[in-house]
């Protein structure tokens, strides 16, 4: 696409509901939680809807973050490894560590 093409479409997406909600979607933060010593840490964030949670396992211990009731989960991560999820809809979300049950955490999203 050459510079003058790309501007046009640029502006001519500008210009709809669309390309704002992708706009206000685009300034979504992340906020990141350590997974170290058998804990979340921070156990509890608060986010803002549309933010994602970036984990990060530091142990030697594999881990997950697994969202029973809405359905999420980061998946197996190895040490080093790093899970992401974002959240549309307001509300407090209760994880666990599906391999090791008694890691908890809560992520609150704000209206
Ligand atoms: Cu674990």
């Amino acid at each position: 696409m050459t510079n003058l093409t790309r501007r046009k479409a640029l502006i001519l997406a500008a210009g709809t509901p669309l390309a704002l909600g992708l706009a206000a979607r685009a300034r979504a933060a992340t906020t990141d939680v350590a997974i170290q010593g058998m804990a979340f840490a921070p156990a509890t964030i608060t986010i803002a809807t549309g933010d994602s949670v970036r984990w990060t396992n530091a142990d030697g211990a594999p881990h997950t973050a697994t969202f029973r009731d809405a359905g999420l989960d980061t998946g197996r991560l190895n040490r080093g490894d790093t899970g992401e999820l974002s959240f549309d809809t307001p509300g407090t979300y209760d994880y666990v560590c599906a391999i090791h049950p008694s890691m908890r955490g809560q992520v609150i999203v704000t209206g």
